[in-house]
């Protein structure tokens, strides 16, 4: 079967909630030596369509928490795989975090462990931080970039208000958004500077950010 075919399938599987399979197929591809970064890519669209289906009611609650287990399980399997397979370091610091009233934390802590492989110091503060908590860490850590995550429409609301927080306490650290229905028309609603739906490429503007910090000496 082709890396395409592969895929696939394992998109299908996610999105049918087939666990068993869905294990199966990682650890297949893992022996294999696929990409553990491809393999997480094509679970973040089986999870996506897991999504659509919860919107025409084919899933329910119990869908999406049955989603979330499978994907925590794929992120144990990958987890190992990922972490001896980055070398780079990259010193520098993030302050992430959930905002309030969400408590999707997938994406979040990939995003977490990606950039502790890349040797970047993570103060994760969880889910459900109100923005008070940010401002407070923030003063305590003195982060390079401060990192905002969020699924929910409601939580683009908690961004918006984190960040006039921050600014409004003086804070000019880089703020990034990330979660998989952000888009450029939700950073300019909430304030950030940078937004994704892409951990890997979030970690990789973290890393351009961190070292221009080091040139200019902030
Ligand atoms: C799994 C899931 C859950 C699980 C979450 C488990 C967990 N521990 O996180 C549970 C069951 C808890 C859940 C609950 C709910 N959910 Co839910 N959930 C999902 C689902 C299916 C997948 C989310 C996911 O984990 N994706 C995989 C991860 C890896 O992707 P990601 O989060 O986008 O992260 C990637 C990037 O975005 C990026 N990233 C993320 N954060 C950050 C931060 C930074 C700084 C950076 C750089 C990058 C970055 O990196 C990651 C890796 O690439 C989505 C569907 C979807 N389309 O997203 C719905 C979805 C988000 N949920 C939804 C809803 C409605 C709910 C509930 C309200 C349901 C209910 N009736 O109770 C509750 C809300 C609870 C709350 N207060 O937060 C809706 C939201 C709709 C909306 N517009 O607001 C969605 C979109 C489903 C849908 N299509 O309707 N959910």
């Amino acid at each position: 079967m082709s890396n395409a075919d592969t895929s696939a399938t394992l998109v299908a599987a996610v999105s049918d909630l087939q666990e068993e399979t869905v294990l199966t197929l990682v650890r297949r591809r893992l022996a294999a030596g696929d990409d553990p970064l491809l393999i997480m890519e094509a679970c973040q669209e089986g999870m996506r369509q897991v999504g659509v289906r919860y919107e025409r009611h084919e899933y329910y609650l119990a869908g999406l928490i049955m989603a979330g287990e499978i994907f925590s399980q794929v992120m144990e399997l990958l987890r190992p795989v990922v972490e001896c397979q980055i070398s780079d370091r990259a010193s520098g610091s993030i302050l992430l975090g959930t905002v309030k009233g969400d408590i999707h934390d997938l994406g979040k802590n990939i995003v977490n462990m990606l950039l502790t492989c890349h040797h970047i110091a993570v103060h994760d503060l969880g889910v459900d931080v109100s923005p008070a908590t940010f401002v407070q860490q923030a003063a305590q850590m003195q982060p390079h970039i401060v990192g905002l995550s969020g699924l929910l429409t409601s939580a683009y609301d908690a961004m918006r208000e984190t960040v006039t927080m921050l600014r409004a306490q003086g804070y000019q650290v880089p703020i990034i958004i990330g979660g998989g229905q952000i888009s450029a028309e939700v950073c300019q609603y909430v304030g950030a500077d940078y937004w994704t739906t892409d951990g890997v490429a979030g970690v990789e503007l973290c890393k351009r950010l961190i070292a221009a910090s080091a040139v200019s000496g902030s």
